[in-house]
């Protein structure tokens, strides 16, 4: 296998209580597409990395040649994080995590109030480009952020859901105001998604 933007498995309109069309239109199409593209090319000649599932692909990361490590990166993260990205949101999304997820976000957090203050307090902390996420570090819940398209999945973590913060994925609606984007995300949120992958991570 080589690698492929993945479809949007909603319509681009449909997420709009949260993101406007377009944006969801350029964000996937270009956006997403570009780093698809752009880990392809880096990747020219090394067989053996383009065969690999991208999420191995950045957790192997220091397999990856130094001189080209960079641009696998920045690439490979844009299509790892996008991917998450898209299949843990939802027209259907919002209200609250359930299951084995809802048990240990309540014996981490406490409450699911005080994660969605956590994970904005990071995406309003990181100062430029990246994402907030919430993961699995050492079978436990974690918030935090990175910058520019760094995975989790290079330092061991496990990611299952991250808010992109980069103002591509923000600036049409929400101008300069992050905060009211991250506000707004919540009502998409696919917690069935991501109670899945945290059941498969855990
Ligand atoms: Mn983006």
């Amino acid at each position: 296998m080589s690698f492929s933007l993945p479809a949007l498995p909603y319509a681009a309109d449909s997420l709009e209580k949260a993101i406007d069309k377009t944006t969801m239109e350029i964000h996937h199409g270009r956006h997403h597409k570009a780093y698809v593209d752009n880990l392809i090319a880096a990747l020219a000649g090394h067989d053996h990395l383009l065969a690999k599932p991208v999420d191995q692909l950045m957790r192997e990361i220091k397999e990856v040649p130094e001189g080209i490590r960079q641009k696998v990166i920045n690439n490979g993260g844009g299509h790892a994080n996008h991917t998450l990205f898209w299949a843990t949101m939802s027209p259907n999304g919002g209200g609250e995590p359930s299951g084995r997820l809802a048990e240990a976000v309540k014996s981490t957090f406490g409450d699911f109030s005080v994660l969605k203050t956590k994970i904005k307090e990071a995406a309003l902390a990181r100062f430029g480009s990246g994402w907030s996420w919430l993961v699995l570090s050492g079978g436990k819940l974690e918030i935090t952020s990175t910058a520019n398209q760094d995975s989790p999945l290079m330092t061991g973590a496990f990611p299952l859901f991250g808010i992109d913060v980069w103002e591509h994925a923000y600036y049409l609606r929400y101008q300069n105001k992050r905060a009211d984007y991250v506000d707004a995300w919540w009502s998409v949120a696919n917690w069935e998604e991501i109670g899945r992958r945290f059941d498969k991570g855990a």
